[in-house]
């Protein structure tokens, strides 16, 4: 994929950029990336905490996919950072949470958010696919919220790196795999997924806000991501992303 990189000194958010350049027609491959973002997005309108040192970056993607599998980015996306921190760093404690969180130690390193626009004709119009990797971050720059459950590479590994390289790295490793997916490849993206994952075998808890939906087992996820958890009562039950967290 052919790559046009636009990197700003501040913005609200990478995402929101993203998207106004998405409406406007810009092409796949479109990457907007910031220094620092005044007011980050999460999922649900959590608030992403993004000062300086971090890698804070959307994509603009055209997939002419069918819109059910667009899900399937989120995880791809989380299968990418962790080849691609695997490649700059050594370090071994590093899986992904169900759906979308990297964690190394127990702790965040990073955050996904993605959002599609669809056509009036229902097809896929563009995705934006943001990426926050706390990169060089030291503990005191992060706020009250999160200073127990977040963490950095810097933090981790002892290493500074260039935000660039970073980048360039997860660009490279993004469009092996998002080439591979558009050819169809779709299942190979399940299986990394789950290679990589920590959460299938655990014991979880499922909450939407602080309402406990389920307690039971993670036992698998299904071709869109959707998460199989079985209940204490033995049940299966399943559950879609963006509606819930879960506690490991
Ligand atoms: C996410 O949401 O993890 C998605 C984060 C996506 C951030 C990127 S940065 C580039 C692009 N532009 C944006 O505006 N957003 C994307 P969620 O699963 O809802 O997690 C949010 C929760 O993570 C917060 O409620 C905090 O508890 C925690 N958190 C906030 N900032 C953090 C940080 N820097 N590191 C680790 N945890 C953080």
């Amino acid at each position: 994929m052919e790559y046009r990189i636009h990197t700003y000194e501040a913005l609200d958010s990478t995402n929101t950029k993203a998207a106004e350049e998405g409406k406007n027609g810009a092409p796949e491959g479109t990457v907007i990336v910031a220094k620092s973002q005044v007011s980050g997005e999460g999922r649900l309108h959590r608030k992403w905490q993004s000062p300086e040192g971090g890698l804070w970056f959307s994509m603009v993607l055209r997939p002419r996919m069918e819109p059910i599998l667009v899900p399937q980015l989120t995880l791809l996306s989380g299968v990418t950072v962790i080849q691609a921190l695997h490649d700059l760093y050594s370090i071994s404690d590093m899986g992904i949470k169900w759906p979308n969180d990297i964690l190394v130690g127990g702790k965040k390193v990073c955050g996904i958010l993605s959002e599609a626009k669809l056509t009036s004709n229902g097809m896929v119009d563009y995705v934006v696919m943001g990426i926050g990797i706390n990169i060089n971050l030291t503990a005191d720059q992060f706020g009250p919220q999160v200073q127990q459950i977040a963490t950095s590479m810097r933090i981790v590994s002892g290493k500074e790196r260039d935000l660039n390289d970073v980048l360039e790295t997860i660009l490279a490793r993004f469009s092996e795999n998002y080439e591979e997916w558009c050819a169809g490849e779709t299942k190979k993206i399940i299986s990394l997924w789950e290679k990589y994952n920590m959460t299938i075998g655990q014991t979880i808890t499922v909450k939407d806000d602080e309402a406990v939906l389920c307690v039971g087992k993670a036992v698998g996820i299904d071709e869109m991501g959707a998460l199989f958890v079985e209940s204490e009562s033995g049940t299966i039950e399943k559950f879609n992303f963006g509606e819930i967290s879960i506690r490991q």
